[in-house]
Parts: C-alpha cells; structure tokens; sequence
C-alpha cells in the first residue's frame, strides 16, 4: 500500500520548493510528526539536531546572517516553543528572515491543561511578523507561504503553530473550503531592488556638495555594499565609520574606514562624528546616540530601506528610502567631488596611530595574558574567507578593535539584540551554509558555558567549528559596568573557572589551552588549521579595563568610587590601569598622551605601591 502523505508532508515539501535546505532543532511528541517528514526527505533537507531550542533559534539567525536566506527552526510545544523564543527575539531585533515552526496541542484539546498545552502563537505575538495557527491539512500550503515571503521581505521572525494531530493527518483530509483553491499561492518571491526618486537623490546631492568634512556612519544595511561605499566615500572625502554590526561592510584595511564606534569605538571614529559637518548614514540606526554628531552641526542624508526608520537616533535633512548599494550607486554621478582632502587624511593619520596603539596593546607580554593579545593574534591566524561570529561582553570591545577584518572575511554578533551566547549557535548556522569556509567564534567563558552543550551539536554533525573562548572567569563587561557606570563594587560577576580543554575532550574534540602570550599566535595559527571541531581556552588577565577611546571624567571618578567602596582586588584593578598608561605613554592614540612627564615619574611610584599592595591582597 502506497505510505499515506501527511500534513507534515506537504509542509516540509513546501520549504524545500522554497529552497531551504536546512532546519535547526529538537524533537519531542508535540513535533513527531514534523520529524518522520524529515526523516522521511532528509536527503533534500538538512536537519541538524541541537541541545537547546534556543540555539536551533539562534543557529537559523547565524544562517540567515551570512547568506541573506531564510533560516528556518522548529521546536516541540510547550517548553520546546518557550526555548526557541530569544532566538526569535534576535530574528526580530536583528532584522534575519527566519521561520519557527512549533508544535501545539491536538486541535481538540487545545486550552485543557493538557500535557505541555500552550498557545505558541498568542506566546509570539510581540515577536513574530507573521504568526499562525494551521487550522487543519488545507490551510498548510497557504500559511507556508505567506510566512516566508514576509520574513523575506520585512526580514524577521514568522511563526507557525502546528497542532500535533494535524501534523499526521492525511495530506487530503479534513475540511476545505470552496474558495481555497488548491494550487493558488505559489513559491515567488523577488527581493525588490529599491531606489529613491530622482528628486530626492538631487537633493542629497546638493546637501552634501561643498561640504568639506562628510562623515559616513555604515551599518548592517551596507554589508554587500562596499564597493559602492568605498567609492563615494572617495568622492565625498570622507572617512566610513563602521557600527559594528557593519563591520565587514568595508574591510578594517580600507583607507576610508576609521573602523568601530561607540563604547566599542575608535578614536579617528569619535573624533570624525564630533568634526564633520555632514553626516551621511547607510543602513544603521546605531544605539549609542551620543556618539553622534550633535543635532544641528551637520546636515545629514540617511540611507534605509525602512521609512520609519529615518531621523531615528539623528535629525534627517534628506531622507533616501532605498537599498543601499543600488542607492549609493544611483547617487554617485550626482556627487560633486570634494577636493578638500584634509578630513580625509587627518582621519587616516589618526587611523596609522590608532593601529599603532592596537598593535600596543595587541602585543602585550604580561602574564596573565590581556585579552586582546588573542583577538590580535586572529589576524594572522584566519583564513582569508574566515566567517567570525562574535559575542557579547568585553569579547566585543577586543573583538571590534584588535580584530582588524580583511576583505573578503565576514563577522557578526548579536548586535542590538545584544544576547549573550549567540556566538556558537550563529557559527553552527554559518558552518552549515559553508562548510568549506573556516568559521570562527569569539566569546566570553560567561556566553559560552550558557549554551555549551551545543559544542557537541559540532562534534555531532561534523562542523569544524573554531571556538576561541577568552577566559576570565568573569561576566567581565557586567563588572566594568557597575563599577564604571554606577560607580558600585563589583557584585555577582564571577563564573566559576571550567577546564574547557578538559570539557572539548569528554566531548571528543580537541582543546588547547593558551596562557602564554609569545607562544599565543602560533598555538592560535595551529589550533585554527586543525580538522574538526576545536575549543581554545584563552586564559586573560580579569582586570583588563575595555576602556573607551575617550575616557569621561565621570567614568573615572565612578570607577574611583567603585574602588573606594569594596570592590574586591581594587588594588590589582588600579595597577593594570596605571601600567596600562604608563606603557601607552607614547601612544598618540592614548588617553595616556595627555599625561605630562611629572605625573608620569608619580604614576611609576603608584605603580610599585598599588603592586605591594596588590602582592597583600592576593596573600588575604
Ligand atoms: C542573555 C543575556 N543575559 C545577560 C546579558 C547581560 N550581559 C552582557 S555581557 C555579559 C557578560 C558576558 O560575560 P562573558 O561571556 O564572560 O564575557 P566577558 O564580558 O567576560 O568578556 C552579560 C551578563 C546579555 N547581554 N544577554
Ligand atoms: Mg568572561
């Protein structure tokens, strides 16, 4: 007898038309029927099986991220749909196309406090762009569809809720009404290429012709955009500055860019938005609206594909609702060069200085190692197609600055969303799409052990995953924060020290251990060329402030009072920060240049009596 196709037949036939060839997720009984579709077409769809909801989420983002397709998840109902709802937050927040499919109680059952009874599509609603409940085997094929066209075209989380009954129903059965004619939605989609009305171009033109100090502000939106980016930042004479989730919209040895913004940013970066007296924005609503010029010093053209979002973080004089590298390329010919070059190159010179002191701060020999020697180090070390998945925590300030990403390399992190551990299920995403191209994440020992289970997602499926986990026992960014912020001690930060060579080994992967920062490159260069899944314990020094490029007077005198008022190791604290300074004193790019050489011969004497006193507090 011919096997019976089922609803979850016609579902899973649907996204393979659709050309997905990859779901991320855990099985459970809400779902089986799901499951024995895919079992069934595994052939044509890849199913990777994760440790946590959460991650499958996550993963589809990572996927989503680095190829622009669709990722697509699922989980069982209940707890399983509950574990899948960061990820979809992150879909959300950061703008990936992503399906989830969940499974729901039978359809007969529904709200009967029946086993794991939750109505997964009124728990998405604040979340999902699309948002369904299948109602029976004749509504698959409609909801399928209008699910993935809008999280392709509003890039963004949609939701399917799938009662278990229906997921093993035969394909046929059930009710179907008249007007829902089988065969009438189909697979089409066509990304629409956007550009501005010629007007609106003209006056973009104009707005930034005889400006002589243009500033690019380039995020997410401009990645695949570059060329384009970089030759009107040419004509324009302007320096780009890169929001970190645009990091890889220029490569960091571009001439144009001053790289990172913001508490993660660079120096030539502040000073360029502080300077300019134009400001042309392509594809970022950057969050720290500080950093931005001030309102009314320069007129601003803002590039976005997303109307709403004009004048969101900065006053808009012209507003260019478009894609940015069809924008970009439609407004060129209507620049005016500028020929005052001087911004431009005050910004480069800055930029050589600012390399300068990461190379500094990169090379460092101190024991405990400083983190950003490992993220230097990374630079020799990865492949020159590399994908590099960041994290959230100090890890993003050594990875925006020390990571200096070549062209052709590609990174993100969970940006706005900001979640922590989103580093390795975003690789697991990535490495499924490409698994010829080295993919490496970077993250803190906090992000990691909060989804380290699905290191063995790795293992299990064969994805030669680089882990480079910066060690500092430590939530290191949450205890700068209340100290430098808030002005408090240090409190509930500590994460209890893990051998994380020993954990990759029990999982049969490798592990290697670095703490020794002059045999750090070369163990990084092996451990990166090494088949298979691979941990990298870097083990840093806790103390080492990720301080901004220009450090307030209210920061320092916050984090005096964090000192003053108990926070443990104070002393050890305020040595690394006057050793800090006394090493970049001749660094152009330093806070530390401002210090005069008398203070410099005090802060040599503070430094011998903080270590006396730190040399005690490690003896208490
Ligand atoms: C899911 C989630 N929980 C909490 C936070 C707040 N948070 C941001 S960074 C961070 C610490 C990260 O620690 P770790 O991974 O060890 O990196 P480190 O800061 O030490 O470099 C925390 C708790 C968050 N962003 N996301
Ligand atoms: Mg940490």
């Amino acid at each position: 007898m011919a096997e019976q196709r089922t609803a979850a037949d016609t579902l899973v036939d649907r996204l393979v038309d659709w050309g997905v060839e990859a779901i991320f997720g855990l099985p459970g009984d809400g779902i089986n029927g799901l499951m024995e579709a895919l079992r069934k077409r595994r052939d044509r769809i890849r199913y990777v099986h994760v440790r946590h909801e959460e991650v499958a989420a996550m993963a589809a983002v990572g996927y989503a991220k680095f190829t622009g397709r669709l990722g697509v998840c699922f989980a069982t109902s209940g707890p399983g749909a509950v574990h899948l709802l960061n990820g979809l937050l992150d879909a959300k927040v950061e703008q990936a196309p992503l399906l989830a499919i969940t499974g729901m109680s039978y359809h007969d059952l529904i709200g009967t406090s029946y086993l794991q009874d939750i109505n997964t599509d009124y728990l998405f609603n604040d979340i999902a762009l699309y948002n369904q409940r299948i109602m029976g085997p004749a509504h698959v094929t409609n909801v399928v569809d209008y699910a993935v066209r809008t999280a392709l075209s509003q890039r963004g989380p949609a939701h399917l809720a799938f009662p278990i009954d229906y997921q093993a129903a035969p394909a046929g059965s059930g009710t179907r009404y008249v007007r829902n004619v089988p065969g009438h939605t189909s697979t089409t989609f066509r990304a629409p290429v956007r550009v501005p009305c010629r007007a609106d171009l003209e006056a973009a033109a104009q707005a930034l012709a005889g400006r002589t100090k243009v500033a690019i502000l380039a995020g997410a939106g401009a990645r695949g955009a570059g060329d384009e980016l970089e030759a009107v930042a040419e004509l324009l004479g302007a320096p780009i500055v890169k929001a970190q989730l645009g990091k890889d919209c220029v490569p960091d040895d571009s001439p144009y860019t001053t790289g990172p913004i913001g508490l993660v940013g660079s120096l030539p970066s502040e000073e360029a938005l502080e300077q300019c007296d134009a400001l042309l924005i392509v594809g970022s609503t950057m969050p720290y609206i500080e950093y931005y010029p001030k309102p009314g010093q320069a007129v601003c053209v803002q590039i976005d594909d997303k109307p709403e979002r004009m004048g969101l973080r900065h006053p808009v004089d012209v507003p260019l609702c478009g894609d940015a590298g069809a924008t970009l390329a439609a407004l060129r010919p209507l620049l005016t060069r500028n020929d005052d070059r001087g911004f431009l190159t005050r910004a480069q010179e800055g930029m050589a200085r600012w390399w300068e002191l990461m190379a500094e701060r990169g090379s460092r020999t101190d024991v405990p190692m400083k983190p950003q020697v490992p993220a230097w180090a990374l630079n020799d070390a990865l492949a020159p197609d590399a994908i590099v998945c960041g994290d959230s925590g100090t890890v993003t300030t050594w990875a925006a600055r020390q990571i200096k990403l070549r062209r052709g390399q590609a990174f993100s992190f969970s940006g706005t969303n900001c979640s922590m551990a989103a580093g390795l299920p975003y690789a697991i995403g990535a490495q499924t799409a490409y698994p010829g191209r080295q993919v490496v994440v970077f993250t803190g020992d906090g992000s990691l052990t909060m989804q380290l289970g699905d290191f063995l997602t790795a293992v299990q499926h064969d994805l030669p995953i680089k882990v480079v986990v910066v060690r500092n026992d430590t939530l290191g960014l949450i205890k700068w924060e209340q100290m430098v912020f808030l002005g408090n001690p240090e409190y509930g930060v500590d994460v209890a020290p893990l051998d994380f060579v020993k954990f990759a080994e029990a999982c049969g992967a490798k592990g290697v251990r670095i703490d020794d920062p002059r045999r750090c490159g070369a163990q990084l260069a092996d451990a990166l060329a090494t088949d298979g899944p691979v941990i990298v314990e870097c083990v840093v020094d806790q103390h080492e402030p990720p301080m901004p490029a220009r450090v307030r007077k209210d920061q320092v005198s916050k984090l005096a009072k964090a000192l003053r008022s108990g926070t443990p190791n104070r002393n050890r604290i305020a040595l690394d920060m006057v050793k800090d300074l006394l090493d970049e004193a001749s660094f152009q790019a330093s806070p530390a240049r401002a210090i005069p050489d008398r203070a410099g011969h005090a802060l040599s004497g503070l430094a011998g009596r903080l270590r006396n006193r730190a040399d005690d507090e490690h003896s208490e």
